[in-house]
């Protein structure tokens, strides 16, 4: 961790994962000027007194945001909360609103969690349990195949681009981890190369650490 702390603007303390893009990717899109202080959880930066005093739970994404004497952690009210202060990417009312947090939810609760464990199982740990490698897979495998399914007829998740799909997109960005092959689920991957094209996606991708967006064969 770094030099936080400057009174102005919105420091993102944060790391080169999903739940950290989805932040970082946010931030670029409503072009709101933020300092990036890394937290690099590989040397277990998430630890440190400093940061645990911003992020009670020990995980990035967190930001401050000094003009407004806001400090928050989890990624979903992190993205609510930017909405709400720029009026953009979320209705602010009425059944858009409604299915917007729905499926901000959907990938809270579902998505992101069920796909970290397809990370653990079978990128980081194949082979010593082959009960949670299946489980995963296949709950990774139904999980795209419901996104698939929302995306069919739609060019964003709830039609119009928005925190649903900043909040997904970046968990479908490590499809080569999950071992999944997005030729089988045309709908998200038309979803996922219009979204990877955004200037602000790839922008938001490449903090902390300069990586290009993966793109499908
Ligand atoms: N529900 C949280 C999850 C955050 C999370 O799992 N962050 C991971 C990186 S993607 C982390 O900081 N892991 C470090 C650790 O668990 O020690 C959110 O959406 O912000």
């Amino acid at each position: 961790m770094s030099d936080a702390g400057i009174n102005r603007g919105i420091d993102l303390y944060t790391w080169a994962t999903p739940n950290g893009r989805k932040v970082s990717i946010m931030l670029e899109e409503l072009a709101l000027p933020y300092r990036v202080v890394p937290v690099d959880i590989t040397r277990g930066q998430q630890h440190a007194p400093e940061f645990l005093a911003i992020s009670p739970n020990n995980k990035i994404p967190a930001i401050v945001d000094h003009d407004e004497g806001a400090q928050l952690m989890e990624s979903g009210a992190i993205l609510m909360y930017l909405a709400c202060k720029s009026r953009r990417l979320m209705s602010s009312g009425g059944s858009l609103y409604w299915q917007q947090l729905e499926w901000l939810m959907f990938q809270m609760g579902s998505l992101g969690p069920m796909l970290g464990q397809t990370h653990h199982f079978v990128k980081f740990n194949a082979g010593k349990s082959a009960y949670a490698e299946d489980r995963y897979r296949a709950e990774n495998r139904r999980l795209y195949q419901v996104l698939d399914a929302r995306l069919e007829g739609r060019q964003f998740i709830c039609g119009e681009y928005s925190v649903a799909d900043i909040a997904a997109w970046p968990w479908i960005s490590r499809f080569e981890w999950q071992e999944m092959d997005l030729r089988g689920f045309p709908h998200l991957l038309d979803w996922y190369v219009r979204i990877a094209q955004r200037p602000a996606v790839q922008r938001g991708y490449a903090v902390p650490q300069d990586l290009p967006v993966p793109m499908p064969d």
